[in-house]
């Protein structure tokens, strides 16, 4: 039988990354898969992780099952973390799920199964993934105008006329933060007509929030999302811890539904721990229990924010010296979208061939789409970027 199968189409991001590792040059940088890398090009596990790592290794005394659902305690630190306490706990149902991913994935299983004729709108351009788990389901996509090619800022105008014409039945996804692969945001007003949009379609938003705390701040970060789901009856959030806690293989995530009264919520969770079961039975655990000892110690969770609040601000440091570099050497503004961009990735908005002669001519490898991974420069190799986007003629 399986002779049968045809190949699948690769993951752009995940092929890039094995293309590097083959380039013998030693001038080679990479900023491509959106992982966070210190100046030394290290992902470093974060002091709290080690922590607690170390902490549950000497206390833990079971390995036992948890429940379908994960551990309640991760749940709470989480729904904490993402919403504050902007509504009412007992509306939120939530369930641990192997990544951000496996968040999205439930998401859209949920989503399903509530609405048979689901369409989900999704941003022009997403994270490919969106797009490859939607098609892989079988759910029809609408896109909706994020990206102005020209300012390299949200086509705000293109993207509320998109999404007018939502109906209730559809959802539409949305990124919290940092914006992946664009970088551009909306500001708090234009999330605020969002909204509006939102009540009037009757649509129901979805939420992926996959960069908390590597924007503007944890709290700042979370501002969007907060709004949306005080203001909506019904929403779907999927948030990863693999970038803030930096344990992207620990597989740790979380999906929350918000229910539009406290009665509907048992529905939702008992559905929601149904989907874990026929995927994977039970999620992984152990990120999740660190996620959970962090948020809930003190000690360790004014450690992690503080190191967490340095790899932002380097992150920002590296935005401002990219885009100051490339106006001294261009000796225009036009790359001054870099410092307004937030998160890990920047679009420079050029062509697949363009990107190519950087690779090809420069060593530097980005995605195709013209995504760069901020973090994978340090202050050696901003000068060196720049040198090259203005001497491709980019
Ligand atoms: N959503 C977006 C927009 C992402 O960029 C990512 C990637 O890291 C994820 C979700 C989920 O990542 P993970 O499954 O590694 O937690
Ligand atoms: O966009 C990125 O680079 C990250 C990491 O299939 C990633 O979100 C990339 C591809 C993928 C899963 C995660």
């Amino acid at each position: 039988m399986f002779s049968n199968l045809k190949a699948q189409p690769a993951d752009k991001i995940l092929e890039l990354m094995a293309k590097y590792r083959e380039d013998p040059r030693q001038t080679k940088i990479d900023l491509g898969v959106g992982v966070y890398k210190n100046a030394d090009g290290v992902t470093p596990v974060m002091r709290a992780v080690k922590a607690a790592e170390k902490q549950l290794w000497e206390e833990q005394t079971t390995k036992a099952y948890v429940g379908l659902a994960g551990d309640p305690a991760y749940s709470d630190a989480m729904i904490g973390l993402v919403l504050g306490d902007e509504v009412e706990r007992d509306r939120i149902a939530a369930i641990a799920t192997p990544g951000g991913t496996g968040a999205v994935r439930q998401a859209f299983e949920l989503a399903r199964l509530a609405s048979p004729d689901l369409r989900v709108f999704v941003s022009s351009p997403t994270w490919p993934n969106h797009l490859s788990i939607l098609n892989a389901m079988g759910i029809e996509t609408v896109p909706y105008r994020y990206f102005d090619a020209e300012s390299r800022a949200v086509d705000f105008d293109g993207m509320m006329t998109d999404l007018a014409g939502m109906r209730a039945g559809d959802v539409v996804l949305l990124h919290g933060c940092c914006h992946n692969p664009t970088g551009a945001n909306l500001n708090m007003s234009q999330w605020r007509e969002v909204v509006s949009l939102l009540n009037k379609t009757g649509a129901t938003p979805m939420i992926d929030i996959a960069y908390q705390g590597f924007g503007d701040g944890l709290e700042e970060d979370a501002a969007a999302t907060r709004l949306v789901a005080a203001s909506v009856p019904e929403c779907l959030i999927a948030a990863s811890c693999s970038k803030n806690f930096g344990i992207y293989r620990e597989r740790t995530g979380i999906l929350m539904t918000i229910s539009e009264s406290a009665d509907l919520t048992p529905v939702s969770q008992g559905n929601m721990n149904h989907l874990n079961r026929q995927s994977y039975s039970f999620p992984p655990d152990h990120g999740a229990r660190l996620v959970t000892m962090i948020l809930n110690d003190e000690t360790l969770r004014a450690d992690w924010q503080q190191e967490l609040e340095d790899v932002r601000l380097s992150m920002l440091n590296l935005r401002k010296q990219l885009a100051e570099e490339l106006q001294r050497l261009s000796g225009s503004d036009r790359f001054g979208f870099i410092a307004e961009h937030r998160g890990m990735f920047s679009q420079l908005g050029t062509t697949p061939e363009m990107v190519e002669r950087l690779r090809a001519e420069h060593g530097i490898y980005m995605v195709s789409d013209s995504r760069l991974n901020i973090a994978g420069l340090n202050q050696t190799t901003v000068p060196i970027l720049a040198k090259a986007i203005v001497d491709t003629g980019i």
